[in-house]
């Protein structure tokens, strides 16, 4: 069994290597199958977005025979800001330009929301995964995690927005937890357990035997 992760993020791929440690599957990101994703995310919400990613994947592979025993997933994912209307949701990556500094991007989320008091800086990282089977069946699972927008940036573990979410339950931002603790409650380590389940159910998975 061989799952090929649809993503170009380093960050993404590194937590989703380790939450698939215990299924009997190689795991293999584009990198490592000398990939690269092409296609617009166009869609306006993150099932579209995963799927665009899921298919373009697809659509190289199994024309030229390379879909036996795989499954290819897509991660699509973002930071929902209920002061913001949602944003930047599903132009998480884009904002402000896709290769623009985080520091950048957090500092500016951070000042945006100055004047916002405690109980209105809720948000949510969510996450949306889809695969594909050899058959072409797709499978979706979609979750989130809540938190609220922190008052500073703080913390150098994970990526992207992981800084600026605070957790109160944890007393720190997604950005002071180490990769497992981050994984166990996080938007990607829920949907990603999710996906493990369906695709066991569906006799596409099992769990690793040491
Ligand atoms: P791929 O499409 O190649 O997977 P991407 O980074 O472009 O990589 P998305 O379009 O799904 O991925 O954008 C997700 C963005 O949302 C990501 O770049 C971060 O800015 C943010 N994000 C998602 N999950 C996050 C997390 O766990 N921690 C911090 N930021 C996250």
């Amino acid at each position: 069994m061989r799952i090929i992760f649809a993503t170009g993020n380093a960050g993404k791929m590194r937590e989703i290597r380790d939450i698939l440690a215990d299924v009997d599957a190689e795991v293999f990101s584009l990198k490592d199958m000398g990939l690269r994703s092409e296609a617009d995310e166009t869609g306006e919400t993150f099932a579209e977005n995963a799927l665009i990613k899921i298919r373009e994947i697809y659509d190289i592979l199994q024309p030229a025979g390379n879909m036996k025993d795989t499954v290819i997933m897509a991660d699509d994912s973002g930071l929902c800001i209920d002061a913001l209307d949602g944003a930047p949701g599903v132009h998480s990556a884009r904002y402000m330009g896709h290769d623009t500094d985080y520091k950048i991007k957090n500092q500016a989320i951070l000042d945006l929301m100055k004047d916002v008091p405690v109980e209105k800086r809720g948000a949510g990282f969510v996450c949306h995964i889809s695969a594909i089977d050899e058959k072409g069946r797709v499978y979706d699972a979609e979750g989130e995690m809540r938190g609220r927008i922190a008052y500073e940036s703080r913390g150098k573990e994970g990526f992207g927005y992981d800084p600026i979410f605070y957790l109160p339950e944890m007393g720190r931002t997604s950005g002071e937890l180490s990769e497992e603790e981050k994984n166990r409650i996080s938007h990607r380590g829920k949907v990603l357990r999710m996906m493990k389940a369906i695709l066991k159910d569906e006799g596409l998975l099992r769990e690793r035997v040491h």
